[in-house]
């Protein structure tokens, strides 16, 4: 039997995982069966979010990072994670930003846009609709449903007001722009082949600007199209060449320094309230907490939104990859950290450490 991935096309962290398997060239199968997803497997994670996967022995494996983490071990053929400790903390931060800051961009253009609105709503209709067994208008109000779901969100990403969405735009298309310098034609974030970090990036456009329809779509074909390029690429990962060692150019370098900052700002004032919950709270315990807006510089402007101690938890990891690095790694890559802001972030101390255990957060 082959792996299960729970996801769906039109969701934005399923695109990681789905390419990292594309690429590794595992045999999976993607389905989306809702009875499944708020039955067993919300009974074994407490969640019911996709995407999720389900190893050939029943095995369930939930959270993009702890899925891509096991395939990596059992799968290490054409690995993702690179041999160099400064090239995999570049990747975690990455995809620390990707997954908890840039989705904020994502969820802007696809639901503050008409036409990319209306056809996620048409999406979410055939895709989670059709999967409950309906049709036609009853599948779509499915879909509406969820759409009224997913925009009650907004507000929290801080793109409930005008000036939110337009800060996100603004810092979407800077670093678009920025990040189509680096990729391209067989050209990958860190070189000729792809590693995490290109995962990471993938995700971070290819379910809502890259493929909803509307105005984000459109400015990738036209001011993006090596970016496009690599997109499509890594949707097919399995007919991508394994070979040659990673680097990181100027062009890399560049746009880390434009979203660098704004990610380790983000994750500063995340854990700095996390911190205050923590003092409040007991060790040992399961802490899944949601924080208040925290304030802080977006693409050079001041921009507001909301948070989890789930996050602090994966910035935390961020700051662990650091720390077992070996001080001659670290002090080779200093100028880099310094240059595109996460110089302080690493190597500041909490004062409270977090775990996942059990598909949960909890305060260590
Ligand atoms: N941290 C999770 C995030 C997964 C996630 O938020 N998935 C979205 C779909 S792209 C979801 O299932 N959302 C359901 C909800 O928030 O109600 C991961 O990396 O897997």
């Amino acid at each position: 039997m082959d792996y299960l991935h729970y996801g769906t096309m039109f969701s934005y962290y399923s695109a990681k995982t789905r390419a990292v398997m594309s690429f590794k060239r595992i045999p999976f199968v993607e389905v989306y069966d809702p009875r499944e997803l708020s039955g067993r497997i919300q009974e074994a994670t407490s969640k019911r979010m996709i995407p999720v996967l389900v190893a050939p022995d029943g095995e369930i494996l939930q959270d993009t990072t702890v899925i891509v983490d096991a395939l990596e071990a059992r799968f290490p053929d054409r690995p993702v994670f690179p041999a160099d400790s400064a090239m995999m903390l570049l990747s975690r931060i990455a995809e620390f930003f990707i997954d908890e800051l840039w989705i904020t961009t994502a969820m802007n253009t696809r639901w503050n846009d008409p036409v990319s609105k209306a056809f996620a709503i048409g999406e979410f209709g055939r895709g989670i609709g059709e999967a409950h067994g309906l049709e036609g208008e009853a599948a779509m109000a499915i879909g509406q449903r969820v759409a009224d779901q997913m925009q009650s969100y907004l507000p929290y990403l801080g793109i409930g007001t005008e000036d939110g969405q337009r800060i996100a735009s603004q810092f979407f298309r800077t670093a678009t722009l920025k990040l189509n310098n680096v990729v391209g034609k067989d050209r990958y974030a860190l070189g000729s082949r792809p590693w995490l970090i290109d995962f990471v990036l993938f995700e971070g456009y290819y379910a809502h600007h890259y493929r909803d329809a509307g105005a984000a779509q459109q400015f990738l074909k036209q001011e993006a199209p090596q970016l496009c390029y690599y997109l499509d690429a890594l949707h097919a990962g399995h007919c991508i060449a394994p070979e040659g060692e990673p680097g990181i150019s100027d062009a890399l370098v560049d746009y880390l320094s434009y979203v660098g900052p704004s990610a380790a700002a983000f994750g500063a004032a995340l854990e700095l309230q996390a911190g205050l919950l923590a003092a409040q709270s007991a060790p040992g315990r399961v802490f899944e907490k949601g924080i208040d807006p925290v304030t802080f510089d977006l693409g050079g402007e001041s921009f507001s939104r909301g948070g989890s101690t789930f996050g602090v938890w994966k910035l935390q990891r961020v700051r662990a990859a650091y720390q077992q690095m070996d001080e001659e790694a670290q002090q080779a890559i200093a100028p880099v950290l310094t240059q595109i802001g996460w110089a302080d972030v690493l190597a500041a101390d909490p004062g409270f450490r977090l775990e996942r255990k059990n598909h949960l957060t909890h305060l260590a």
